[in-house]
């Protein structure tokens, strides 16, 4: 299949299920849920959920094996734009070509529409159909990926070792660790628990994680370079921000040249790790070449 209809093809059905999981409310909670809402469907390329269903089809599962847990990495990474565009952390005024969360809603609510998709993420995780499908093994296996790709060992700790770099010069190294877990831990996560729960081998999830890790990591060069050499109208959120902040970046650390090769070496070694499956993992191939070559 075709990847460009793919990707539509899975974002449709990734919508209408964040819909259901996420529906429309009256009454007192109205406000809280239209700002959880307004980032939830601010246009997202819905990247994480769509890595978690293809996974699950590589192994041989369907996107009914995973829905749910694809649906709740989307809505904790939209948890982490919302908190990440804050005064107190990157102070952003756009994103997703929309105006930020506390920019609409102000910061207070802004803070506790992130905490609110964060907790219901795990909700709609408990679902029933789903720990049934799963078994009790599986679902605490993919519970605890979640977990610790999100949380203080994970995401959250990426976020805060980036916080504290910002304006020095660090060890490429440290730059590493702090991309795997900000942006490589979710990305990684979305690919292992597609694995588990579409009922791989262990040595199946074990290279589906591998090629994980070398997409996270892809995925945070080519969001470097697309800082310097992409456009606010393409991406949706304003450019040239890393070197106004002082952050680190793969271009300032290595130079532009020798960050899109190592782009290039990272998408195939991503390629290699899954060099054992057969033509379910097409998606997944095409996928790696996507997140090297976009434009947003
Ligand atoms: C606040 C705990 C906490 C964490 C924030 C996501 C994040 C961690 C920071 C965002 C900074 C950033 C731009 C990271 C680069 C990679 C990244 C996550 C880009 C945005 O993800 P996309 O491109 O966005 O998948 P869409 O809007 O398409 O979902």
């Amino acid at each position: 299949m075709d990847l460009k209809e793919y990707l539509n093809e899975k974002r449709i059905i990734v919508d209408e299920a964040l819909n259901r999981f996420l529906p429309v409310t009256i009454g007192p909670a109205h406000e809280l849920y239209n700002a959880m809402r307004y980032s939830l469907f601010a246009g997202g390329k819905r990247i994480r959920p769509i890595l978690c269903i293809a996974s699950a089809e590589a192994v041989g599962g369907t996107s009914d094996d995973v829905m749910p847990v694809a649906c709740a990495f989307e809505m904790i990474h939209t948890y982490s734009l919302i908190h990440d565009d804050l005064p107190a952390m990157d102070d952003d005024e756009l994103r997703r070509g929309k105006p930020t969360n506390h920019m609409v809603y102000g910061e207070a609510i802004a803070i506790l529409a992130g905490d609110g998709l964060l907790t219901e993420a795990f909700r709609v995780m408990a679902s029933p159909e789903l720990i049934t499908r799963a078994g009790a093994k599986r679902f605490r296996r993919v519970l605890e990926v979640v977990a610790s790709a999100a949380g203080a060992g994970g995401m959250v700790l990426g976020q805060a070792l980036d916080i504290r770099a910002e304006g020095k010069k660090i060890e490429t190294s440290h730059m590493k660790i702090i991309h795997e877990h900000k942006t490589g831990a979710l990305l990684r996560a979305s690919v292992a628990a597609g694995a588990i729960l579409g009922r791989g081998t262990d040595e199946q999830i074990d290279q589906i994680d591998k090629y994980g890790k070398y997409i996270g990591l892809a995925f945070q060069i080519s969001d470097d370079i697309l800082d310097i050499e992409g456009s606010t109208e393409e991406l949706g959120k304003q450019t040239g921000v890393d070197a106004e902040r002082g952050k680190n970046t793969y271009p300032s650390n290595y130079g532009m040249e020798n960050a899109k090769t190592m782009l290039k070496e990272i998408t195939a070694n991503a390629v290699e790790a899954i060099s054992g499956f057969d033509t379910k993992a097409d998606i997944l191939r095409q996928i790696a070449f996507y997140i090297m070559e976009r434009k947003k």
